[in-house]
C-alpha cells in the first residue's frame, strides 16, 4: 500500500521559500526544502492496482499553467502546521483540486473532506500560528502537478512523485485546422 497524494512541486521557488522562512522567528519544526508543495488532494493508502487506475483516469485531465501569488501566512491549529498561501487564487486551481479529489473518490480514495484551502506548509508541529510583518510576496510558477507517494523513513518523510503530467491550456479545434492550413496551403 501506498500513501498517496496530489500535489503541485514547488521546485525553483523552494530555496528562496526556506530562505525566507529561515530568517525570521518562525514556529514549529521546518520542513525540508525537498518536501515543500502545495497540495490539491489528499488521497491516503491506495494499492498497487487502485494507483494504477488513478493514474490512467488523470491522463485526462486539463489545466491551464498556473500562477500563484503566496502573500498570506497561516496556521492549522489542528494539524499544527504553519504555512504560506495566496489570499486569492485562480478557479482553475480549485477546479484541478475538486477534479483530482474526485478521481480519488471513484476509487474509494480520500478522507471526505470538500474545502480546499491552498497553502505550502513550511513548518510541522507548530504551536502557534507565524506572526509576520510585512506580508510576503512570491509567485508560485506552476507547470506541471504530481501524484505523490509519502514514505516514512528513519529520518523522516519523504515525497516521491510517482507520475508527472504538464499544466497546459486545452489546444483550440480552430486553431488546429489554421495551423493545419499554414502547414499544407
Ligand atoms: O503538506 P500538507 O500539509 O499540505 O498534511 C499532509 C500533507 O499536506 C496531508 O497530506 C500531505 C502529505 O502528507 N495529510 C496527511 N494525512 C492527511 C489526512 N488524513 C492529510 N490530509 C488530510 N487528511
Amino acid at each position: 500500500m501506498a500513501k498517496l497524494f496530489f500535489a503541485l512541486p514547488v521546485k525553483e521557488l523552494a530555496p528562496e521559500l526556506i530562505a525566507w522562512r529561515d530568517q525570521l522567528p518562525w514556529p514549529g519544526q521546518p520542513v525540508p526544502q525537498a518536501n515543500l508543495h502545495l497540495t490539491l488532494a489528499f488521497l491516503g493508502e491506495a494499492d498497487e492496482v487502485t494507483t494504477r487506475r488513478l493514474i490512467a483516469a488523470v491522463e485526462r485531465q486539463h489545466c491551464p499553467p498556473l500562477s500563484i501569488r503566496l502573500d498570506e501566512t497561516g496556521w492549522f491549529s489542528r494539524a499544527k502546521a504553519a504555512w504560506i498561501g495566496p489570499k486569492e487564487w485562480p478557479n482553475e486551481l480549485n477546479v484541478l483540486a475538486r477534479a483530482l479529489r474526485r478521481h480519488g473518490e471513484k476509487l474509494r480514495l480520500g478522507n471526505g473532506e470538500q474545502g480546499y484551502r491552498p497553502h505550502v506548509t513550511l513548518s510541522r508541529k507548530a504551536g502557534e500560528a507565524p506572526a509576520i510583518l510585512p506580508a510576503p510576496n512570491f509567485l508560485l510558477q506552476a507547470d506541471e502537478f504530481c501524484l505523490y507517494q509519502s514514505i516514512s523513513t528513519p529520518d523522516g518523510v519523504r515525497y516521491e512523485p510517482l507520475a508527472c503530467w504538464p499544466l497546459r491550456a486545452r489546444r483550440k479545434e480552430g486553431l488546429d485546422n489554421e495551423e493545419q492550413r499554414r502547414a499544407n496551403p
